[in-house]
């Protein structure tokens, strides 16, 4: 949602391109009762759910394909090494990286934020060398690079943001050095909501010499991520936050970074030769690909990418906005509500406080009312030392959310305020 001003008044998201009823639909967990109510869902950050499309796209794997890839010269293996390498070139499209060869399979996020930490970083960065991430990142953008610092003497900088939720261009510049190998950074932050200037901080970076990584998770699955244009070193993203299946998701990188680096877990499909002696490695990218990897997994994300095509980022991105805008006004209307993170550029996460009111109690007061929220730190803990809390509570919008389940959400918010203050 990279455009998205949300103090303005945007289109009425019931008038956009989106037909929200029959996308709801293709989602079978989003029409049950919870509580004895129908569900408002809005806790999309933390997972997205599954249109049916992927649920049978996984079934078909396990009722009619079903064998291990890469390996059989049976019909089996070779039908489903097909459909595997096929949701591989869909991600490449989805990305728009250069070649097949790009795009690594891991569990998701984490994994490719510790592949990338444990082979580049390892090979490329030493004692005296710096990494810079910022202030909002996930733990999983923190801890794989606090690890490889203790490994190697290397030093992690941090960019801090501003109490809007924003980051200083200024403050990139300044921290930038030749000692900079490596900047890692959130495209859109999972606390604050936050749209990161990817394009321009890649830019300073590499003019200092450093490569980039960045954390996707959030991003993928409400704005269009062009790797070649951004040009960006690493782009990680995980399936389960784009309607795909949990356990498997990304890491591009750019062929030739790939190419020199070393593997990093070792095992079957990664290797060319093995001998006592000596082991040879694979092409790109079954190099990093250890293991039998999640096939089913790689084949619903496959599946949830052609579901998001079907109905088209843009399309997305503009409800999505809109969206967003709605719900912020609904919430700038409750004074006894304090939103933290208001950056101008944000996409469908909102983090809120009760004053007198404990998070964890208004996530549970109003999950009997029907509304599934996120509560807590957010894996985010120093977004939440910036601010002084503990927590906070947390609303976050797919293309499948509408204007009601944001009315169902204040009215629970008034209810749970009446009921706990
Ligand atoms: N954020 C949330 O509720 P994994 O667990 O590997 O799929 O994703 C980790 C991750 C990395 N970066 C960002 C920006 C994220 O938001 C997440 C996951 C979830 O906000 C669970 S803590």
């Amino acid at each position: 949602m990279s455009t998205a001003n949300i103090y303005k008044i945007m289109d009425d998201p019931n008038s956009l391109d989106i037909d929200v009823e029959r996308v709801r639909r293709d989602f079978p967990m989003l029409s049950q009762r919870v509580h004895g109510v129908p569900l408002v869902y809005l806790d999309n950050a933390a997972s997205t759910h599954k249109p049916t499309l992927v649920i049978d796209a996984i079934r078909r794997v396990y009722e009619q394909d079903y064998s291990n890839i890469h390996r059989g010269v049976h019909e089996l293996s070779q039908r489903l090494t097909m459909q595997y390498e096929e949701a591989r070139e869909k991600i490449r499209v989805f990305l728009n990286a250069r070649s097949r060869a790009e795009i690594v399979f891991t569990y998701g996020t984490t994994d490719s934020i510790n592949l990338v930490a444990q082979t580049f970083g390892r090979a490329n960065i030493g004692k005296g060398d710096e990494i810079l991430i910022s202030e909002m990142e996930h733990h999983s953008n923190i801890v794989p690079w606090q690890l490889l610092c203790e490994q190697t003497g290397a030093t992690l900088k941090v960019i801090p943001f501003n109490d809007q939720g924003n980051l200083a261009m200024s403050d990139v510049e300044a921290l930038l050095s030749e000692r900079t190998k490596l900047v890692a950074l959130v495209h859109v932050s999972n606390a604050l909501g936050t749209i990161n200037p990817i394009g321009p901080i890649i830019k300073l970076a590499h003019d200092a010499g450093a490569k980039v990584l960045v954390d996707g998770a959030q991003a993928v699955a409400h704005m269009k991520t062009d790797v070649q244009k951004s040009d960006v070193d690493f782009y990680a993203f995980s399936g389960h936050k784009v309607f795909g299946p949990t356990g498997i998701g990304v890491l591009y990188g750019k062929e030739d970074l790939l190419e020199a680096m070393p593997p990093w877990r070792g095992g079957g499909d990664m290797i060319r030769t093995v001998t006592f002696e000596k082991t040879t490695y694979a092409d790109l990218p079954y190099k990093f690909e250890a293991g039998t990897p999640n096939i089913a997994g790689g084949i619903g994300l496959g599946a949830a990418i052609d579901y998001v095509h079907d109905i088209g980022l843009k399309h997305i991105n503009h409800y999505e906005n809109s969206l967003l805008a709605y719900m912020t006004r609904q919430l700038l209307n409750v004074e006894w509500l304090k939103i933290i993170g208001n950056a101008p550029c944000k996409s469908g996460a909102i983090s809120f406080m009760i004053e007198g009111v404990h998070h964890n109690d208004l996530g549970q007061y109003i999950d009997h009312l029907g509304v599934a929220i996120r509560t807590g730190h957010h894996c985010a803990q120093p977004v939440m030392q910036h601010y002084g809390v503990t927590g906070t509570a947390r609303a976050s919008l797919a293309f499948y959310n509408n204007t009601q389940d944001i009315d169902r959400f204040i009215e629970a918010l008034e209810k749970a305020k009446k009921f706990l203050l």
